[in-house]
């Protein structure tokens, strides 16, 4: 049996990261719905997080994306986001939204453009020596759209060189965390397309450099849990971008398309030992929230994960064990199955109160009035939007 108090102790630490971008604007390709109330600055898009971090008591860190969030003074951030209670945390890179970068930014072809990029990469190491943030996410859209472009093998001799550059400027506490992505913008070749390219790079650039799994950046029906159990086991799995989706890289909330496969990620996160105190892993959320209102928005996706976790702490390790090593399918996948199939909304309630938390965020943030304060004093001035 699962010693409930052990299971919530593991929740009580749990820390989710929120995306700053996931407060501003945004939409598709077609239209960006504005919505009122949205942050027009960097500061306001924390004050935001903060609300999150407030009425769940899970999400203590914010990410940042440069240049979106570029401001005159980090530390002066830095110390507006302790005052609010919560710190910044990643720092993503921007190489995606230049003109210069049409054929690529560390993989493109002109030597100019690939030391623009770098230098952009070294700036966003300098934020984070002014935020002391531990984490660099990056993020290529580095890629071709057909065959014959560019040369598949150069580029990846230029994607190397310039990870390797930028490994060598990081801090001694700094980490590379490389992601990848399967298709979009590019759709011939993407420079890191997947997994096992990120891995070889981070293999080849040492400890400090480590993989990002951002769950919507697969083919349709690819085992994601089989690549963080993969990944844990190598001691390479840095971060995770937490979203869902049904078709491709949607960005929808979290457990929201498949609670399911959420919960078999976080089981084998448990059994590789990633909920420990000191874990490695950063548990970010990657989103945009672009028909739903934002801070909701966050409240339930922290909601998502926090529930999937408690289900994959409640499965019963001895048993399923006992089953696996008995060659029992049925008695495996059922022990598999009874945590899934738990209510687990009271254990967190009641993990809610214990923290002298509302046992229900939605309905506190709901009522707190936070919502009308913003629409009503957020007027004038240009609302952040993606790309904003
Ligand atoms: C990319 C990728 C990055 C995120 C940007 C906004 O698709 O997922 O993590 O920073 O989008
Ligand atoms: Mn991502």
């Amino acid at each position: 049996m699962v010693d409930p108090a052990a299971v919530k102790s593991v929740l009580a630490r749990q820390r989710i990261e929120l995306p700053s971008w996931a407060f501003g604007n945004s939409g598709t390709r077609f239209k960006v719905f504005a919505q009122p109330g949205v942050p027009r600055t960097p500061f306001e898009k924390v004050a935001d997080a903060a609300q999150v971090h407030r009425f769940t008591g899970a999400a203590p860190t914010v990410a940042l994306h440069i240049p979106w969030d570029a401001v005159d003074d980090y530390a002066a951030l830095a110390a507006f986001a302790k005052d609010h209670g919560i710190e910044l945390g990643t720092i993503n890179a921007n190489v995606f939204q230049d003109d210069d970068y049409k054929l690529g930014s560390v993989t493109n072809p002109d030597p100019r453009i690939r030391r623009k990029a770098l230098d952009h990469l070294f700036e966003c190491v300098d934020v984070m020596d002014a935020t002391g943030s531990r984490d660099l996410k990056l993020w290529f859209s580095d890629g071709t759209n057909y065959p014959g472009q560019d040369s598949i093998r150069a580029r990846q001799d230029r994607l190397a060189e310039a990870l390797h550059a930028v490994c060598e400027r990081l801090g001694e506490h700094q980490r590379l965390i490389l992601e990848y992505k399967l298709f979009e913008p590019a759709f011939y070749t993407m420079d890191v397309p997947d997994w096992g390219t990120s891995f070889a790079h981070c293999l080849e650039l040492g400890p400090r450099a480590l993989v990002c799994v951002d769950t919507g950046h697969h083919a349709p029906g690819t085992n994601i849990e089989f690549i963080v159990a993969f990944l844990l086991r190598a001691g390479k799995l840095g971060a995770f971008d937490f979203n869902s989706r049904f078709y491709a890289d949607d960005d929808l909330i979290v457990g929201a398309a498949d609670p399911f496969q959420l919960f078999r990620i976080l089981f084998e996160v448990r059994v590789g030992d990633g909920f420990a105190v000191d874990t490695p892993i950063s548990f970010m959320l990657d989103q945009c929230h672009n028909i739903e209102p934002k801070i909701p928005g966050q409240l339930r996706s922290v909601m998502n994960v926090q529930e999937a976790t408690a289900k994959a702490l409640l499965v019963d390790l001895d048993a399923l064990t006992a089953a696996q090593q008995a060659g029992d399918v049925l008695a495996a996948n059922g022990a598999l199955m009874d945590a899934y199939a738990t209510d687990v909304r009271p254990l967190l309630a009641e993990l809610r109160s214990e923290q002298g938390l509302d046992p229900e965020p939605m309905a506190a943030y709901d009522r707190s009035g936070y919502a009308a304060r913003i629409v009503a004093e957020r007027v004038g001035g240009q609302a952040a939007g993606w790309g904003a």
